[in-house]
């Protein structure tokens, strides 16, 4: 492995001559979901880019062509209780807003569905380019729960609260065009052009001061400190002891519609 890539079980990392990172989620034959595993790969690989001088601008996508992120695992997720709900909620958070926070610019490249945690990580990027089939929505409320990686706080920044209450209590999910018109996506290309298109993006970015750059970004996201992130934990890890969370996360795995009792 040369200095300018990295490899763990769920994420592949490359860079190009012009400091471009690819950072690849790497779990297709689970739609790229976010397993402990997966968070871990992900901890890892911005401590490496961090660390790594030659590098100056993450993309992160997602393996295969049906996904950028299908959310987070709820194989994982149904086995939590009331206070490791709360606890991998918080952590997650914590890994994403580390990505929200970070010194150099992240730019999400959603080549296909973006579900729950997936959106919640495309949120957490600096900017999110899509492609033609991507696909957005924050359907935990069908299985139980509410977004607990940042999404309560992160969409209504985005797309505004009355699009955010819609899209969090229907659950429904928005294609590309929608997701562009309503400020989730900043672009759209075809699958082909995608990569080279956002390539042409972050060259833009990076003839920039890197230093302004790192500014920029503190900058704005200081205008956006939020209270809600504890609160989304704890209503989270709440959740997790329901009857519904347990009836939506297996009506999930089981493959069938759930019954929620509102118990
Ligand atoms: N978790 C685990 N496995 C998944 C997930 C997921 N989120 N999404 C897809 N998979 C698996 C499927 O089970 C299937 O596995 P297998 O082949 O072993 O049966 C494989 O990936 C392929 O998926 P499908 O066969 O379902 O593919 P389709 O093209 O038919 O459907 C969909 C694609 C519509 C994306 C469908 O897979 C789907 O609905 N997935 C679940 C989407 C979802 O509900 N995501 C939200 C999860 S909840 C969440 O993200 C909470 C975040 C906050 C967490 C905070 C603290 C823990």
């Amino acid at each position: 492995m040369s200095s300018t890539s990295l490899e763990r079980e769920t994420v592949l990392l490359e860079t190009d001559d012009n400091g471009i990172s690819i950072l690849t989620i790497n779990r297709p034959d689970k739609l790229n979901a976010l397993n402990k595993q997966v968070l871990d790969d992900l901890g890892d690989a911005f401590d490496f880019i961090e660390k790594a001088d030659h590098i100056h601008l993450t993309i992160i996508t997602g393996a295969g062509e049906k996904a950028f992120v299908a959310g987070a695992d709820i194989k994982e997720l149904s086995t939590l209780d009331k206070q490791s709900g709360e606890q991998t909620s918080a952590t997650g958070q914590s890994l994403f807003n580390r990505i929200e926070q970070f010194s150099k610019p992240v730019i999400a490249l959603v080549n296909g569905y973006a579900l729950g945690g997936g959106a919640e990580l495309a949120m957490a990027c600096h900017i999110r380019v899509g492609t033609e089939n991507a696909v957005f929505g924050l359907p935990e409320v069908s299985l139980g729960l509410i977004p607990g990686y940042g999404g309560t706080q992160r969409l209504p920044q985005l797309v505004g609260k009355g699009k955010a209450m819609e899209m969090i209590l229907t659950g429904k999910q928005i294609k590309a065009e929608e997701a562009q018109k309503s400020g989730l996506l900043n672009a759209v290309h075809s699958t082909e052009n995608a990569l080279e298109k956002t390539k042409e993006l972050a060259s833009q970015i990076l003839k920039n001061s890197p230093q302004a750059l790192t500014a920029s970004i503190s900058a704005i996201n200081a205008g956006f400190r939020s209270n809600g992130f504890a609160k989304e934990a704890t209503l989270f890890g709440r959740l997790c002891e329901t009857d519904d969370f347990k009836e939506g996360t297996s009506a999930f795995l089981e493959k069938r519609k759930a019954k929620f009792t509102g118990n």
